[in-house]
């Protein structure tokens, strides 16, 4: 059985969370530093903990409590330059983590500029500096969350001169208002599907599709690194920071202004269908595979229905009747597309276990009005998995940035033919060009699989920074980080 005491409680379970803090940083003396880590270690909240903190949560409510039950759980994660700065040489055997994020950038498409061979990402400016970790804090208010980094900074001595520790930035996501609490800024519901791990998640939802325990945490089974890495890798995990912006009025006058014309759809009506065809779910998070052409609220509250489906059409060329093939969801998790039968590639190392929280403020009355951003909002996106390279880098880069996908994938039945006439486009949400050219969809009316929308110049999405992170077991900290 997998040792929960000894893994980081964001990665198994998720640190529960209305607001979530990431302190980013950079170790300015090692052996400090080292001495420091023996008195935070026994702070960092393991995914034992978080079982015990969901009973808590389920308990307060069975006694019908009122307000959130107290908390402020707390993670810690090294890129490639703080395991350097530590000393630790060992290679992960990651590629995209040994590089980091900002000269990954490119690769990601990400908006930049080039300096002869030197591409430099549009980020805000703390995320081009080096950043060794980051301490993140989640918690029911910020009350709960600033009081414990406040404890944390005191450990590290933060803008003392004993400081072992100093900031490089830090953000702060908060999960939206009221009625909208569990959606993403564009409106939809998310933290829906991700994948249930073997020996974790006892009772696994139709549609979890569970993995085994190695494609999340390393060195275990399922692992195919697991030979090449060090011992002390063992239970840790790969977590992608993402600083990503919405521009949501954009991106609502872009649906508004091209609703999908269907008998009996009002334009309003139109305007819906085409978001729910960009994402693969309506807002209400009810799969559009199961219900393409009505929103279902109660499908999408219920647990068992809302994620038990395979995009069943996928084997009839080029049908995007109930789903298209650019859709976010399909895109970045294609279930039967690539393992139906005849066809069969395994795709459980794509897995990836989300763990976002959005940032920002509600869109306002003049933005709205302006059809235009004027403050910052979106996602802090993080996710986990066992190789990065295997898992966020490849689904950017060869499956929402591909055109073409799910053409030419490889199965074991040989490469998915061409889907007949049709070329699926990017993930409108998250697909970048790399290079020049226009991006489009195909697929979004129901009626025509061929039809091409093209969408605006401006991402509706853009990244703003980010780094690669390892989150270290308890065992690895306690031995390798720490004196
Ligand atoms: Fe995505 N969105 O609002 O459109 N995502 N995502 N994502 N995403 C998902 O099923 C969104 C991003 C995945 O198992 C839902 O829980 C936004 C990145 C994967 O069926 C919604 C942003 C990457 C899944 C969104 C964003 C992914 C998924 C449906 C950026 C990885 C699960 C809710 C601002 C490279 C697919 C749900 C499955 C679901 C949105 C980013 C990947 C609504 C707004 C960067 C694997």
């Amino acid at each position: 059985p997998l040792d929960l005491n000894n893994i980081q409680g964001d990665i198994l379970g998720g640190l529960p969370k209305r607001t979530e803090t990431y302190f980013f940083f950079d170790v300015t003396n090692v052996d400090q530093f080292k001495a420091n880590m023996a008195h935070f270690i026994p702070h960092i909240k393991t995914s034992a903990g978080i079982i015990k903190d969901r009973e808590a949560i389920k308990e307060h409510k069975r006694q019908k409590k009122p307000g959130l039950v107290p908390m402020a759980a707390v993670n810690v994660s090294f890129s490639h330059l703080g395991l350097q700065k530590l000393g630790i040489t060992d290679d992960l055997s990651d590629n995209a983590f040994t590089t980091g994020q900002r000269k990954d950038a490119e690769i990601l498409g990400d908006p930049g500029s080039k300096n002869g061979d030197a591409f430099t990402p549009a980020w805000e400016a703390p995320f081009l500096k080096d950043i060794h970790g980051v301490i993140f804090v989640a918690g029911d208010c910020h009350g709960s969350v600033n009081k414990k980094l406040d404890e944390i900074k005191h450990i590290f001595g933060v803008g003392t001169s004993h400081a072992s520790i100093s900031e490089v930035t830090h953000v702060r996501g908060d999960v939206r208002p009221g009625d909208v609490h569990a959606h993403e800024h564009f409106g939809f519901l998310d933290g829906i599907s991700n994948p249930a791990v073997e020996q974790f998640d006892q009772n696994p939802l139709p549609g979890q599709d569970p993995i085994r325990p190695g494609f999340i945490l390393a060195k275990e089974n399922g692992d195919s690194r697991a030979a090449a890495r060090p011992d002390w890798a063992k239970d840790g995990s790969f977590l992608t920071f993402r600083y990503l912006f919405q521009m949501v009025p954009e991106f609502d006058d872009f649906l508004e202004s091209n609703p999908i014309v269907l008998p009996g759809l009002s334009r309003k009506e139109g305007s819906e269908l085409l978001g729910a065809r960009i994402v693969g779910r309506w807002k209400s998070g009810a799969p559009i595979e199961i219900t393409p052409l009505k929103d279902d609220p109660k499908l999408a509250a219920d647990a068992q229905r809302n994620n038990k489906f395979d995009f069943g059409d996928s084997l009839v060329r080029g049908d995007q009747t109930k789903c298209p093939f650019a859709a976010h969801i399909r895109k970045t998790y294609p279930r039967n597309d690539l393992e139906g039968p005849p066809l069969k590639a395994d795709i459980d190392n794509r897995r990836i276990i989300r763990r976002g929280i959005q940032f920002g403020p509600e869109v306002t009355s003049q933005e709205h009005h302006d059809k235009k951003t004027h403050h910052g909002r979106g996602l802090l996106f993080v996710c986990y998995s066992s190789s990065i390279d295997d898992g966020f880098h490849f689904i950017q880069e060869s499956w929402a940035n591909a055109p073409n996908f799910p053409v030419n994938a490889v199965t074991s039945a040989g490469p998915i033919p061409p889907l007949d006439g049709v070329v699926p486009g990017f993930d409108a949400i998250i697909g970048q060009k790399v290079g020049g050219g226009i991006r489009q969809i195909s697929g979004t009316n129901p009626n025509d699989p061929t039809t091409n929308i093209t969408l605006p110049d401006q991402d509706f999405v853009v990244p703003r920074g980010g780094e690669y992170f390892f989150s270290p077991s308890i065992t690895a900290l306690k031995t390798k980080f720490a004196i």
